[in-house]
């Protein structure tokens, strides 16, 4: 038993947070690009434009779009047999409406694909991680308006046929369910380009999350069935940001409201795999008054785009009571959710619980009986380099350890089937949460600060050697 051989391990980044080069070679704004810097505590603004006199740490990011060969190279080293990355929407149609696509955006890709097969990498590409192009969120609201829905279609379909002798593994929409936490608009914003006014309430962002989603679930669809009619092979599955959700107690009304919380992150999946929405959704639009406007044949669609496989991000799980006077005291900031005492926490609050990631690939896999890729999960961190410019990050190869051991355990007991792992921010990359680069997941270092200087110099840290001896033995030597 143990890890199956064909196990895919690797890293996993997103454009936005490492390419840098964000006005290059006829690269549009994107979402992403707006974003200014916050700080511990301190949230992201999201602006119209780019402002002198702001910082904007994704425009340069770790430099990868001029780097990637010698990244490649290191990641190779590690004995990565795949890299999960995210095309910029817009490199390739920089407005998002253009009757054509910008080759240079096209060529950038078809370097990179070919470097890391070269390397002998499989490319995981990501079509949507947190951008789009900015014009498609200032002129349409992003995908509350369904003629994103062609919009995104013509621009998947575009790389899919123009990679589709190298890129086997597609993902659509990055961590879709995250939306679903309306209390800090930042998530809206990143994963349907959505702005929510100053006047929306709360019922108002549920409405138009609720109607950018929609369109997502036909897009998604529609890309999943040509897809596979661009290339049979292809395997294309949904992402979800995967949290599990404990009851703060054994009180059966904790109980019932992490089950009910945890259903309303999960409805994703449902339809994804499922291909129809799921009773309980239909009658909480109908109850609360959210129903998303469909027309003659989206359901259809969506019946018809069954994803091939599940993938997932896993960083923490979460404890929730009843009691919404219950006081947060860990920066979630939603009501009702509680310090889980059992379990460590890091700075930002994220409670480490890699048994979390067992359970959470049990529940998964007995829901959908699809294949489960974990497409991230790590540590974040302020890195401290030693005199002598090493980095030792026992916390982060204690963490990896932890959570590689319980999918270990996953396949091995519960029969889960895992196609494969993929360390979040191998290399160093801005962090999307704050926007600092100084929270670090790495297990390469890049010498860069928050304001983006630094001679961005690659280091391997301690997680480094410690990881490719994890790959060289398929899982055993942790
Ligand atoms: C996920 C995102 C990534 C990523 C990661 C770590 O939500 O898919 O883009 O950055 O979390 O989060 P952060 O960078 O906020 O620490």
């Amino acid at each position: 038993m143990g890890f199956p051989s064909n196990f895919l391990w690797g890293g996993a980044v997103a454009a936005h947070q490492l390419e840098g080069a964000w006005n290059e070679d006829g690269k549009g704004v994107s979402i992403a690009d707006v974003m200014t810097a916050g700080a511990h505590g301190v949230p992201r603004q999201i602006t119209d434009s780019v402002e002198t006199g702001k910082i904007y740490p994704n425009h340069w990011g770790n430099d990868y779009y001029h780097r990637f060969r010698g990244d490649d190279s290191l990641f190779q080293e590690m004995g990565f047999k795949c890299f999960r990355t995210s095309i910029a929407w817009s490199r390739i149609f920089p407005n998002g409406e253009e009757d054509e696509p910008n080759e240079a955006g096209l060529r950038f890709y078809d370097d990179l694909f070919d470097d890391l097969k070269a390397k002998g990498m499989e490319p995981v590409v990501t079509l949507s991680h947190f951008e789009m192009p900015l014009n498609l969120s200032l002129k349409y609201g992003g995908f509350t308006d369904r003629r994103l829905i062609d919009l995104f279609v013509k621009f998947a379909l575009t790389v899919m046929e123009r990679y589709k002798n190298k890129v086997k593994y597609w993902l659509t929409f990055n961590e879709v369910n995250n939306q679903m936490n309306l209390d800090n608009p930042i998530f809206a914003y990143t994963d349907s380009g959505i702005r929510f006014s100053e006047t929306d309430t709360i019922h108002d962002r549920k409405r138009k999350v609720w109607q950018a989603v929609h369109n997502e679930f036909v897009a998604s669809a529609l890309v999943v069935k040509r897809g596979h009619e661009i290339n049979p092979d292809f395997q294309i599955g949904c992402m979800l940001a995967i949290v599990p959700i404990y009851p703060a107690t054994c009180n059966p009304d904790d109980v019932m409201r992490a089950e009910v919380a945890m259903r309303d992150r999960l409805v994703f999946g449902d339809v994804y795999v499922n291909g129809e929405y799921p009773n309980y959704a239909r009658n909480m639009w109908a109850r609360e008054g959210v129903a998303p406007r469909m027309e003659p044949g989206d359901e259809t669609a969506i019946a018809e785009g069954t994803v091939d496989f599940i993938s997932i991000s896993y960083y923490m799980s979460m404890a929730l009571s009843a009691d919404d006077s219950t006081p947060g005291d860990f920066d979630s900031g939603i009501a009702g959710v509680v310090r889980n005492t059992y379990i460590p926490a890091t700075k930002w609050g994220w409670q480490i619980d890699p048994v979390g990631l067992r359970y959470a690939l049990s529940v998964l896999y007995e829901r959908y009986r699809k294949p489960i890729f974990i497409v991230e999960n790590g540590y974040g961190a302020y890195d401290t380099v030693n005199p002598d410019g090493t980095i030792d990050d026992d916390d982060r190869i204690d963490y990896l350890r932890a959570h590689i051991e319980q999918v270990g355990k996953a396949i091995d007991l519960d029969g889960v089937e895992v196609m494969g792992y993929t360390v979040w921010g191998c290399i160093d990359v801005v962090s999307f949460g704050t926007g600092e680069f100084k929270k670090r997941y790495g297990l390469i270092y890049v010498d860069a600060d928050d304001e983006g200087h630094g001679t961005f110099e690659r280091r391997r840290k301690k997680s480094f050697g410690w990881y490719q001896k994890v790959i060289a033995t398929n899982g055993e030597q942790l």
